[in-house]
């Protein structure tokens, strides 16, 4: 029988960038608040970790976030009991001395690596197998994905509604937007940008600044500032900026928490998004979207991203998907956007009504989360 108040410790390195912390921290807090378990979150890069939640602090060893008991992965490792359930994010390398705290566990913990997300079809056919042994203990893979028998998205219970009554509600829009010192004009798309550095993005914003409808685009300190910054002629871009060039204004937001992040996304008409977690919430958005896919090496990462556009092409017309395809991998290869945008936005009402029926089909999967709880009830 399941316990009543399982524990469960996720472990959290952070590679580079935010989205490694941004899934298990996302994850931790849904399990809390929605599944009644307790989490200790075990991070090694606190600092990362700070940008998407300001409130930790960094000299803490041990410290509690709404809900949720997060641990600094220490150097030297002191020993704990092992959690009933027992999450390696990303494939991460637990401390020994906890993997034999595992082992010493008089029931074996469920013991799951958490992977990246991939649309591949070798996907379903993965998820849930066993992978190897530490002693008797048994480690399972476990797919986030976009398909039925996978382990689904990470979505909090409401998500959708509360996007939805936000963007039907023009004021809280209007408000939000100004708290970011945001004004949006009447008739002006408003696009977002986190990318990682990209080479296509001048063209891009050629096109903008030239298109007779005018656009202001959102960009959160990060990455592509450099290239904005070239586009520009300027340097030092630094959140609060404003540029305008012909038709179009750019404008430099702070890096803000998560839960914000979502409310631009909302606030949108296209978001350009990047690696994992920011991927995911814009289409919870509902959004067109373009997303600047996190490289690997042997360009592992094309593969991916040719199997997402194949599934969220379905259903499609043909010129509207070969225009948003185009669009996609022009970015990430890093060469001219301009007609591939021109021919996006002549598809823009389509890839809108698109966006929101995408969103829809992946809601009836099991969330991320749901899924995991899940998988556990079935194994004990
Ligand atoms: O930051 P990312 O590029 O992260 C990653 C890592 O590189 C990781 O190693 C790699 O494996 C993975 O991509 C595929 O992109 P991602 O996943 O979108 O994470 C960004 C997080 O930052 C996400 O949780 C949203 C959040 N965010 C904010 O909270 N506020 C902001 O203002 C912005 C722009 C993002």
């Amino acid at each position: 029988m399941p316990q009543t108040n399982p524990r469960w410790d996720i472990f959290c390195t952070v590679v580079d960038n935010f989205g490694d912390i941004g899934v298990t921290w996302r994850l931790a807090r849904q399990l809390v608040a929605e599944h009644s378990v307790q989490v200790r979150l075990w991070v090694d890069d606190l600092r990362a970790f700070e940008r998407l939640c300001p409130e930790i602090d960094i000299q803490l060893a041990q410290q509690w976030q709404q809900g949720v008991e997060v641990r600094q992965w220490p150097a030297e490792w002191l020993p704990v009991d092992a959690a009933d359930v027992v999450i390696a994010a990303f494939a991460c390398q637990l401390p020994a001395p906890y993997m034999d705290a595992m082992a010493a566990r008089a029931q074996p913990p469920l013991w799951l690596n958490l992977d990246y997300l991939s649309a591949e079809d070798w996907v379903v056919g993965c998820h849930g197998l066993p992978s190897v042994k530490y002693r008797h203990v048994q480690k399972y893979f476990f797919f986030p994905g976009f398909r039925q028998d996978t382990g689904g998205l990470l979505r909090e219970r409401g998500l959708l509604e509360r996007r939805r009554k936000f963007q039907q509600d023009a004021s809280a829009q209007r408000e939000f937007l100004q708290g970011l010192g945001v004004d949006r004009a009447p008739g002006r798309q408003l696009i977002s940008l986190f990318a990682y550095e990209n080479a296509g993005l001048a063209s891009w914003l050629d096109c903008l600044a030239s298109d007779s409808t005018p656009s202001h685009m959102l960009v959160p300190e990060g990455r592509i500032l450099g290239d904005v910054e070239r586009w520009l002629g300027v340097e030092g871009l630094a959140a609060g900026d404003v540029h305008v060039r012909d038709g179009l204004t750019v404008q430099v937001l702070p890096f803000v928490r998560q839960d914000q992040y979502d409310l631009l996304l909302w606030s949108c008409d296209f978001n350009a998004v990047r690696g994992e977690d920011s991927f995911v919430r814009a289409q919870w958005a509902g959004r067109p979207l373009l997303w600047h896919i996190y490289r690997q090496d042997e360009d592992i990462h094309l593969d991916k991203l040719e199997a997402f556009l194949t599934l969220y092409t379905k259903g499609l017309t043909r010129p509207a998907s070969e225009a948003i395809s185009g669009l996609w991998r022009a970015w990430n290869a890093g060469v001219t956007m301009s007609d591939h945008w021109l021919a996006t936005r002549k598809h823009s009402p389509e890839l809108q009504q698109h966006a929101e029926a995408w969103c829809l089909e992946q809601a009836l999967q099991d969330d991320l989360a749901a899924a995991l709880v899940q998988f556990y009830v079935n194994w004990i």
